[in-house]
């Protein structure tokens, strides 16, 4: 048993004796789960060298704690746990986990209404069965409906950003285990999807047992849900599910393909087999049952008539055809990207100087990178005014004669007014490299105001860039309501460039949004809105994934241009006031 499991069966006890209105008790139970939680060392093994006396050591754990502790070690169960489950069969994880439920309330629905899971919760809280109930009412029943919609959108769907690196490290250790040949991660994580459901993983192995037993083991993973002859899921401390399979050789590439997915391109696939006459499932291409194909993607690829079809574009929106017709898009590639067009610095609320932060997009392979620090009316930002950007590009002028291999454009994140008016005057503006300019207050303007908004802001002759142009902060708030087509039009128009911040709860635009301005004929930028040196790695991480969703080539992306090919994509006439300058 590992110490996530432990520390819950404390947290339970917690709660139990807290309905039942013992004093002090779930207050140190509580505190005993959270030292069991971030104790470095796993308490199975503490308690294998010394007993309970060697739990004893870990702070709030006294001597009966210790010794409950031993017995979950050794049975695997606890007494007292099991004498209160008995009495209150529910899952308490779960509804103590909704806001403003507590250990008391559980026992008040239980008792009332039969209350065990959060789904039974939601059922009676819909049919109004709450609110007759004692220390209830209406009011704490819409409370708990508002609830139970963060849990549910909360748990359902984690950030790729987050996911990502803990899985990647997963697959790592599986890929050490002995016997093991390949590791490949698919699912949505493959496609790379800004939200992630569950991970899927591929083991190529001879014997599945051993694979299954190691993966079960590893550091990361809380509680095995359940297992077949081939499958495993896990979920590991952080709450994901990871889903293993273990396939042979031959079968790697039809299995990858499977459960990469979408599951709607999967569908769109068979059908084509099976009018060749072929049967497409995780185990190959086959033709009665022969295998044609299945140990790589590409090979059942070929055999379907298409050209091969990477895993971003796997959502049934036309990759299929056009993989028939050989117009697939080459996609663009991380190393493509030689600027950075969006930036901060200890100027305003970023944490590094304009040195520190050229150097490391040049330590990073980058040619330019442009610095856009917040304008004055972003005042909690220390924005700057006409003055400080003047300084500013003395700076940065300074730093160009200095330093070798990195250009330092000028520039700001130009704040756009209610009105749609920016608050930097012209003159200044024309002196700057880049203007970009960004949506900071007025988010939920009427749809057409926002965007007429929006489209006088680009109509202005200095801005170059819409930066973050929907506003979205992916699991914190929504976009701004704006029509997007008239915005792409409009940039189109006036020859502003939309942006894809790469920033990992933004990733705005959005690869729909992506896909449509370069169909349009638009190209995008891919920016960090990098607040530290740290961040200057966000564009190759996730701006480009999400580029490549959005079906962009290497051409439709203007920071792949060198700096003075890049300078002349933009707007007319805020140039050639630039070139004077120059
Ligand atoms: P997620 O986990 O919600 O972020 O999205 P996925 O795409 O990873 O979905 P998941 O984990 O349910 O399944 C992984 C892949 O397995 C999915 O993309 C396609 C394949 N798959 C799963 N179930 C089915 C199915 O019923 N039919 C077909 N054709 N494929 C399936
Ligand atoms: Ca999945
Ligand atoms: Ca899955
Ligand atoms: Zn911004």
């Amino acid at each position: 048993m590992r110490n996530p499991e432990l520390a819950r069966f404390f947290r339970d006890l917690a709660a139990y004796l807290e309905m039942d209105d013992v004093p002090f008790k779930p207050r140190a139970y509580e505190k005993a789960a959270l030292a069991i939680e971030s104790c470095d060392r796993p308490l199975a093994e503490l308690h294998l060298e010394g007993g309970a006396k060697a739990l004893c050591t870990i702070p709030g754990i006294g001597k009966s704690m210790a010794e409950k502790l031993a017995e979950i070690l050794t049975t695997g169960k606890c007494q007292a746990h099991e004498v209160y489950r008995r009495r209150m069969p529910v899952d308490l994880a779960a509804l103590t986990a909704v806001e403003g439920v507590g250990p008391k309330a559980v026992k008040v629905l239980y008792d009332h209404l039969g209350i065990r899971t959060v789904e039974d919760l939601a059922a009676a809280a819909r049919a109004g069965k709450i609110r007759p109930l004692p220390h209830f009412g209406e009011r704490s029943e819409q409370r708990i409906l508002k609830a139970l919609t963060v849990v549910q959108a909360g748990t359902a769907r984690q950030p790729l950003a987050v996911v990502l690196p803990l899985v990647e490290a997963v697959a790592e250790t599986l890929a050490s285990v002995r016997g093991v040949e390949r590791v490949a991660i698919a699912g949505s994580i493959r496609r790379r999807r800004e939200t992630i459901g569950d991970a899927d993983l591929l083991a190529v192995a001879r014997k599945a047992e051993p694979v299954m037993r190691a993966f079960a083991g590893i550091p990361e993973v809380a509680s095995v849900l359940g297992r077949g002859s081939t499958t495993c899921s896990v979920k590991l401390a952080t709450g994901l599910q990871v889903d293993l399979r273990v396939v042979p050789a031959e079968s790697f590439g039809a299995a990858l393909l499977y459960f990469t997915g979408s599951k709607a391109h999967n569908v769109v696939l068979r059908q084509l087999a099976i009018k060749r006459k072929l049967k497409l499932n995780e185990y190959g291409l086959l033709r009665g049952t022969r295998r044609v194909a299945g140990r790589t993607e590409e090979e059942i690829y070929d055999h379907l008539g298409l050209a091969y079809i990477p895993p971003e574009l796997r959502e049934d929106q036309g990759e299929i055809e056009a993989a028939r017709q050989g117009r697939l898009p080459v996609l663009i590639e991380p190393g493509a990207l030689r600027g950075d067009l969006q930036t901060q610095t200890n100027w305003t609320d970023g944490a590094d100087s304009i040195e520190a932060m050229a150097v490391a997009a040049r330590t990073a392979g980058l040619e330019y990178i442009a610095i856009t620090d917040h304008t004055v009316s972003l005042a909690m930002t220390g924005g700057s005014d006409a003055t400080k950007l003047r300084k500013q590009m003395r700076e940065i002028d300074r730093l160009n004669r200095k330093l070798d291999g990195i250009r330092i454009l000028t520039g700001a994140e130009v704040n756009v007014n209610k009105d749609g008016t920016l608050d930097i005057d012209d003159e200044t503006l024309a002196a700057l490299d880049v203007v970009g300019v960004a949506v900071h207050s007025h988010f939920n303007l009427p749809r057409a105001d926002q965007t007429r908004r929006i489209c006088r802001a680009i109509s202005n002759p200095h801005a170059d860039i819409l930066f973050h142009p929907t506003g979205r902060v992916i699991g914190k708030r929504e976009p701004y309501d704006v029509d997007i087509d008239t915005i792409i039009a409009t940039a189109k128009a006036t020859g502003t460039i939309l942006e894809l911040d790469a920033y990992p709860d933004r990733l705005d635009l959005r690869a729909e949004h992506v896909r449509k301005a370069i169909g349009a004929g638009m190209p995008i930028v891919i920016d960090s809105d990098a607040h530290s040196v740290k961040h200057l790695s966000f564009p190759r991480l996730h701006g480009i994934a999400q580029a490549r969703r959005g079906w962009a080539s290497a051409d439709d992306v203007l920071n792949t241009r060198p700096v003075e090919t890049f300078l002349g994509g933009l707007k007319g006439r805020a140039r050639s006031a630039r070139s004077r300058r120059a």
